[in-house]
């Protein structure tokens, strides 16, 4: 059997302003196209559906048309997990409607999803906190899938343990041994899915998105693949936005996002996973590129008309452009560089070899927080300290944003 494994779609998302949403829409197009044409047999979607708590309409109509394509009238079993930046309620909301046609929504760690038998599709046979177990017609083997929803570390170790001195490693271990060795053999295949920051022990030390909500507290939260219980044959994981197997003992795959979500990501190709399964073999892993939406570049340039001719050439790209300039920028400069192309997300100046005289201005150290860069700006711009009313006027500003 084919398993299709995608993760973080985070439909609604943005690039500071920049809409993604033609982005998303076409890119889920060929997912729905890759899944038709390979002939999927069950498809995984390991978190991260929204990137927020309160979706729009159009983010929840893309995401529920594009599972019911997936799922053709509950041919192909859709599971969708909630990741950490949805709302496990509002995943969970259209769950009756959804099962009837294949698409099976998983909100929190410790749901079960009712027994269920769709005519002419497929049943769920065996359902279990965290564990769903499902029959396809084509095959004559049962397909387990342990699923564990992003909760926080608090959350998860309530759901998974008693002890409270127990690490969120021992307890989902545990807990993850408990499942597989009560439901899972060789006579079926085995899968796993979650949202969570997982790494190889030993293995690299990975870092989280850029410019999103972290998992991770602390060095206390770390997971390690090598709690995935050996019947496991796959682990589809969501979280990390780039392609990259994580695993010990057995391939445990982070598919990556649909698109290049920040700078971090740019010129990185995105991917969907497909596993070829059968009971007690190894699976056979293919990963498909796909479009991954418009190109993100970083450019630097010396001179308002280079970066102008660098503009008009790449229409199609979302660039973060910085300036190295002799002088500052003049606003007919910044109109002109900005009516050479819709998609500059970020305009950096810098200028150059600055004599230090009275008015010269330091090279900007992003790296600085929003409010310190703030502060500097006043006193350089208003040659005095703000005061504590245009402080929290700044604040609230950014608050509201
Ligand atoms: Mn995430």
């Amino acid at each position: 059997m084919r398993i299709l494994h995608t993760s973080d779609w985070h439909l609604g998302k943005r690039l500071d302003f920049y809409s993604r949403f033609e982005e998303q829409k076409a890119v889920l197009d060929e997912i729905v196209q890759i899944a038709h044409e390979k002939g999927v047999d069950m498809v995984i979607v390991a978190g991260d559906l929204f990137d927020n708590f309160t979706p729009s309409n159009e983010a929840m109509e893309l995401l529920y048309k594009t599972l019911n394509r997936l799922a053709k009238h509950g041919q192909v079993p859709v599971v969708a997990i909630a990741g950490n930046h949805d709302s496990p309620d509002r995943i969970n909301v259209p769950d009756v409607f959804a099962r009837e046609n294949g698409v099976l929504f998983v909100g929190y760690p410790t749901d079960t999803v009712p027994l269920l038998s769709i005519e002419d599709g497929f049943s769920i046979t065996k359902s279990d906190e965290g564990f769903v177990e499902l029959q396809l017609p084509k095959y004559n083997y049962p397909i387990r899938l342990l699923h564990t929803a992003f909760a926080n570390e608090v959350r998860l170790k309530e759901c998974f343990t008693d002890d409270k001195e127990s690490s969120l490693q021992t307890a989902l271990a545990g807990r993850w041994k408990e499942l597989a060795t009560h439901h899972c053999d060789d006579k079926g295949v085995n899968i796993l899915t979650t949202h969570l920051f997982v790494q190889e022990k030993g293995g690299q030390e990975l870092e989280e998105p850029d410019g999103e909500r972290p998992i991770k507290i602390g060095n206390a939260e770390l997971l390690y693949s090598n709690i995935i219980p050996q019947e496991i044959q796959y682990a589809a994981l969501g979280h990390l936005h780039s392609l990259q197997n994580v695993g010990q003992f057995q391939p445990v795959y982070y598919s990556g996002s649909i698109l290049r979500y920040s700078f971090t990501e740019a010129y990185q190709q995105k991917y969907v996973v497909i596993a070829d399964m059968e009971p007690g073999k190894k699976p056979v892993i293919e990963t498909v590129p796909i479009s991954g939406g418009k190109e993100l570049e970083r450019k630097t340039f010396d001179s308002v008309a280079k970066a102008v001719e660098w503009l008009r050439a790449n229409e199609d790209v979302l660039v973060e452009l910085t300036m190295e300039t002799d002088e500052f920028l003049t606003a007919r400069e910044h109109k002109e560089i900005h009516d050479a192309h819709n998609g500059i997300i970020f305009l950096i100046p810098k200028v150059k070899n600055l004599q230090s005289s009275e008015n010269s201005a330091k090279e900007i150290d992003l790296t600085k927080d929003i409010t310190t860069l703030f502060r500097e700006y006043f006193v350089s711009a208003k040659k005095q300290e703000p005061n504590e009313e245009i402080m929290n006027l700044f604040k609230e500003i950014l608050e509201s944003q």
